[in-house]
């Protein structure tokens, strides 16, 4: 079943996704997501001008040798581009080989270990007040999990929040933007740390304890400060704490654990099993934060998951708006399979983006399937596509009150 044709997509149906599509002789059609947020042409480039060509006339049903040719033929190892270009063929050809067979990915990944995968949803707020709307919404659409992130008094900007409501009253956070290529956000961490366990509390007390609470840091604080953080959240009983140092220095997690039973959870800007060694063989995190679509596909994220088990360590794949309807569906099937699974991020995508990926995601129980068509089971519509050209967009840049540049 020879690969006769590798098409790179770019649109931006409320933002920009890179999909690869493959197709093969018989005409059976495979998806991948190459999303990478910010800098997505420089992967619709390595897989247009160096992987497609590569492509035409393989065999689309040897996923691990054409895995393991793109990896190690090209020399350059690892990184963002590279793994999301390799990640893209991958799902592809999951999603060919799922369709000759008939059969939903997750079955050729040695079928379900559970029902349903658990998601959590974001929910934001520029005050407490605006918050609670954000959260009750959530869990009226039946979540069970949910991340919290609210303006810091007094700090200006809004980091990790909605810029307001969008169509149909949701409460959406989108953090690249298209106006103006540098959008800078101030961070103050002083008033972070001061703010967040009141945040927290005042949580606990409005919601209970059955609804699973999370946070993301965004890379954002010293080893010590995170240690105090993740102390002072501690009667709060967080699901996790994230990305709560730059992932650049794991041992710096040695800190935190000594301090604090918080979980944690970090690797969404990693993008290979290599990355993950001391945060796994020391057990410094609880659940693993990589993508399908940024580490190498379902191939090489199922190695990782697998790494991480022997160590009682879960998953929690990245799930945010700029992982297309593909990558979630990829993302899913890869839940609904492994082991070790311990929770999905699902940022629901825009209803511009549901015109052009069709998916037969399901809903139940706060939990996500991805549906039993044959292979990932997203369809896409070119003629909607058509409609919503790239617009270049970036991620705000964080700056202290000095004006210094701060991790985003
Ligand atoms: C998350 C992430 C996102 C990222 C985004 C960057 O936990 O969902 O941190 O909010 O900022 O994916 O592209
Ligand atoms: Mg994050």
């Amino acid at each position: 079943m020879r690969i006769r044709s590798a098409e790179v997509l770019v649109a931006s149906p409320s933002r920009n996704f890179v999909t690869l599509r493959l197709t093969t002789e018989d005409g059976i059609v495979g998806l991948g997501d190459a999303t990478l947020n910010g800098r997505e042409l420089a992967v619709a480039s390595y897989l247009r001008d160096h992987v497609a060509p590569l492509l035409i006339g393989r065999d689309a049903h040897r996923i691990e040798d054409t895995w393991q040719f793109l990896y190690r033929s090209a020399y350059w190892r690892r990184g963002p581009v590279t793994m999301s270009a390799i990640a893209a063929v991958d799902m592809a050809l999951w999603d060919i080989k799922g369709k000759l067979t008939g059969l939903p990915v997750y079955q050729l990944l040695g079928g379900a270990s559970r029902t349903g995968a658990l998601v959590y949803a974001h929910a934001s707020g520029a005050d407490l007040d605006d918050l609670a709307d954000s959260v009750h919404a959530r869990i009226e659409e039946g979540y069970k999990a949910i991340r919290l992130q609210v303006a810091i008094p007094g700090m200006g900007g809004g980091y990790g929040i909605s810029s307001g409501r969008a169509s149909g009253g949701r409460y959406t956070y989108e953090p690249a933007k298209r106006a103006g290529l540098h959008v800078e956000e101030g961070w103050d961490s002083s008033r972070y740390l001061r703010y967040l366990p009141t945040m927290f509390e005042w949580a606990r007390a409005e919601f209970g304890p059955e609804v699973m609470l999370l946070h993301d840091a965004h890379h954002r604080l010293t080893p010590v400060q995170a240690a105090r953080l993740a102390k002072d959240l501690e009667p709060y009983d967080l699901f996790w704490l994230e990305d709560i140092t730059p992932v650049e220095n794991q041992e710096s997690l040695r800190l935190v654990r000594q301090h604090s039973t918080t979980p944690l959870a970090i690797g969404e800007v990693l993008n290979s099993v290599w990355d993950f060694r001391t945060l796994v063989q020391e057990q410094l995190i609880d659940y693993v934060r990589a993508s399908v679509t940024h580490s190498g596909g379902i191939t090489h994220l199922k190695r990782i998951f697998e790494f991480a088990g022997q160590y009682q360590i879960r998953s929690g794949s990245h799930g945010p708006t700029d992982i297309s309807p593909v990558g979630m569906a990829a993302a899913l099937h890869l839940d609904l399979a492994i082991h070790n699974f311990g929770i999905q991020e699902h940022m629901a995508h825009d209803r511009l983006t549901d015109e052009v990926f069709r998916t037969g995601f399901s809903w139940h129980d706060g939990a996500m399937h991805p549906g039993d068509a044959p292979g990932l089971g997203v369809e896409y519509d070119d003629d909607a596509a058509a409609r919503f050209p790239y617009e270049p967009a970036y991620l705000p840049t964080a700056r202290l009150v000095d004006g210094t540049v701060h991790d985003w």
